[in-house]
């Protein structure tokens, strides 16, 4: 019995002390007491005071005034005005974002001086590949948080709500206010009663965190589920099912968000497989959804197999929609003009359509960036794309200023990003996976952050801090953690997407993975029974002439997409930023980039150096050892071991491959490659 009890005693302590991560940027503790003034109370206001208690920092006894306040200018939606032992709001929503913004300062060791936040988007979303079976597309991080399989798949247990309302405070804390909760590959399953009584559960938990619920919908599913003979959006019959169906669904879920729709898509249903265009389609949904001030997100990530240069059919399709669409309906876009590869230059929608609210949709889930093995912080990648200057209203017409209501009058504003989240311990499957969510969630709130702010936050917060010893973190903290840990780390995430973009397709290049997982090399990929577009080859376009795709006006004319003088800047070889060079441009071999080399050295020494990056990122992480616990340390040491493999595998395999057409040899200062290019190309996975 003795022994029973102290193995009990031992796990208990063990467990305790286990750092698997599924805090993640939660580890403060309350270092004293709090008295806090709130005349008011809900459930909302309820978690900010449980959340001030908990985890208070400041003087030990000070007072917090939580105050509402009707007439503030300053003060727009749910934001805040913090100050020094007050924050001011117009809802409770607003006090909560406010208690969150004082609790990380507190934590990062950032002052409280009178300030006003503002959310940038008035829709910060999650949207969720989630299937109903459980199973994520593009998943990396185990299965659905909302949806399982099996006969008791739709029952709601205490530890479903548990981990909903764990998710929801998480996204609360970097003000995220909506999710999306099915893939918009969407089952017409569920808009069916039994799950949309689910969906009403999940609701109600993530109501008090401010989030709000939204669903992707099959357009057909008024034939598939409704019993009807068609889905065609003018039928009269089609109409009143959509109508009827929102009813249903706000009677169950009052404050729904709205639908996300992808049709005439990928293979998805839609209103061209009835002869109607997009706007027939999207305004017949946002006409159900607009008495209940539900809102459509329609996609604009399409291209058809016969059509013209992939990069170019979003645009071709919608511009001549432009102001056709409904106010209570967003287009929703893809930062690039194909599909989220490692980099891409803004897609030329941004900013050219200006008489209908568009929004940006970014991935978390890492699909073509090392899915949840590699370390690629992506903040400075959504930066880049936030800031690139569209010259649609004059110079500073940036992406960002364009989708955010600063320049057109949308009348709604929204961001999304593509979530990472599964039902792995850690939610991210790789710890700096999370730094992905916290930072997509920090720049929905101010897409004015910078990605080295974020990275700074997201290690005291999740790391531990830099100066007090007042989390739960095991390891004791060192005088020179900042010199140490911080700022090396830091500087790794920060070069980590550069790095990746290195080894995987440098200069523009694209689109060059193995098919359908979407992680390792494929440039050769190219069976005669896939449509073109799907191959690597459309894209890389490599002969014994050069390399990269035309797009210039004497090419597919892409460039036209684009506003001037950007669409001069890039369509001239000299001009064009050298990172989307071969985006832009197809270009011989020793053509002479700006460094002196020619195009084939300069494109190995980039491969290398992506290498020779991920190598550094393993000593920095090494070095960081005694500023770790041990089970995030080796975690994250096995995945950079990984990922240098990879690495290696990527730059062998391109650089071999690619050294077919230009019969030149590897710099001889650059290691050689330690594969051969048919065992590769015969590997069935790269994992
Ligand atoms: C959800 C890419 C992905 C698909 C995804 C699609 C989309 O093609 O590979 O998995 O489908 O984008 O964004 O709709």
């Amino acid at each position: 019995m003795k022994v029973l009890i102290s193995i009990c005693i031992l796990l208990t302590v063990l467990t305790l002390h286990a750092e698997n991560g599924h805090k993640l940027w939660f580890r403060a503790k309350s270092t004293g007491s709090v008295k806090i003034i709130c005349s008011k109370s809900s459930a909302t206001l309820d978690i900010a005071k449980r959340e001030l208690k908990q985890t208070w920092q400041g003087k030990s006894g000070a007072t917090i005034t939580l105050l509402m306040v009707k007439s503030d200018p300053l003060i727009k939606g749910d934001g805040f005005r913090l100050s020094p032992g007050k924050i001011q709001a117009k809802t409770d929503l607003g006090i909560l974002y406010g208690v969150f913004e004082l609790l990380r300062r507190q934590q990062t060791g950032e002052q409280v001086i009178e300030e006003v936040f503002n959310p940038s988007y008035e829709r910060r979303l999650l949207d969720h590949w989630d299937n109903l079976d459980g199973t994520i597309e593009r998943g990396y991080a185990g299965h659905s948080i909302f949806w399982r399989k099996g006969k008791d798949s739709l029952v709601v247990t205490e530890n479903d709500k548990k981990l909903w309302s764990q998710y929801a405070l998480a996204n609360a804390s970097i003000g995220i206010n909506g999710a999306v909760l099915d893939n918009v590959n969407a089952s017409p399953l569920i808009l069916t009663k039994a799950y949309l009584v689910r969906v009403q559960a999940i609701a109600k938990v993530l109501r008090p965190y401010g989030m709000k619920t939204y669903l992707s919908i099959n357009f057909a599913s008024p034939s598939v589920i409704g019993g009807l003979k068609t889905s065609d959006p003018l039928n009269p019959e089609v109409i009143k099912w959509w109508r009827e169906k929102v009813i249903e669904i706000y009677k169950l879920i009052p404050d729904f968000g709205g639908f996300l729709v992808k049709a005439s898509s990928e293979g998805q249903p839609g209103p061209q497989d009835y002869g109607r265009t997009h706007a027939d389609g999207a305004n017949m949904l946002a006409d159900a959804l607009k008495p209940f001030g539900g809102i459509v997100m329609w996609r604009a990530f399409v291209y058809s197999a016969s059509g013209d240069d992939r990069a170019k059919q979003a645009y071709s399709e919608f511009m001549p929609l432009d102001g056709k669409f409904r106010d209570n309906l967003i287009i929703q876009v893809k930062n690039g003009p194909v599909d989220f590869q490692p980099r891409e230059p803004f897609s030329p929608l941004f900013g050219a359509m200006k008489k209908t609210s568009l929004m940006p949709e970014l991935q978390i889930t890492q699909e073509y960036l090392g899915q949840s093995i590699h370390l690629v912080f992506l903040a400075t990648m959504w930066e880049e794309f936030l800031k690139s200057d569209t010259y649609q209203e004059g110079v500073g017409s940036t992406v960002a200023r364009c989708t955010d209501g600063s320049i057109y009058p949308q009348k709604h504003t929204a961001i999304a990003g593509v979530s990472n989240i599964g039902l792995d311990t850690n939610w991210c499957g790789h710890t700096f996976a999370q730094a992905n969510w916290y930072a997509f969630g920090r720049l929905a709130w101010d897409n004015t952050l910078s990605s080295s702010q974020i990275a700074d936050e997201w290690i005291k917060l999740t790391f531990g801090q830099t100066s007090k010893d007042t989390n739960d973190f095991t390891t004791p903290i060192y005088a020179d953690r900042n010199e140490n840990f911080l700022r090396p780390v830091r500087q790794m995430m920060l070069e980590s997407r550069e790095a990746a973009v290195n080894y995987m397709m440098p200069l523009g290049l694209h689109c060059l993975f193995s098919p359908y997982d979407h992680y390792g090399p494929g440039p050769w990929w190219a069976p005669k029974y896939v449509r073109k577009d799907w191959t690597a080859p459309y894209y890389h376009q490599a002969d014994t002439n050069g390399i990269g795709f035309d797009r210039t006006q004497t090419g597919s004319n892409a460039v036209s997409q684009y506003h001037e003088p950007l669409r001069s800047i890039i369509n001239n070889v000299k001009t064009c930023p050298e990172i989307y060079l071969l985006w832009f441009h197809h270009l011989p071999w020793d053509y002479k980039m700006k460094s002196g080399l020619t195009l084939w050295d300069e494109m190995c020494y980039h491969y290398e150096e992506g290498l020779q990056e991920v190598r550094r990122f393993q000593k920095i992480w090494d070095k960081a050892k005694p500023y770790v616990d041990a089970e995030r340390f080796s975690l994250i040491q096995n995945k950079l071991r990984k990922q240098c493999e990879n690495a290696q595998v990527w730059k062998d395999a391109c650089l071999l491959y690619f050294q077919q057409f230009s019969r030149l040899p590897i710099p001889y200062n650059i290691e050689r490659p330690v594969h051969n290019l048919d065992d590769l190309e015969s590997a069935r996975s790269f994992y």
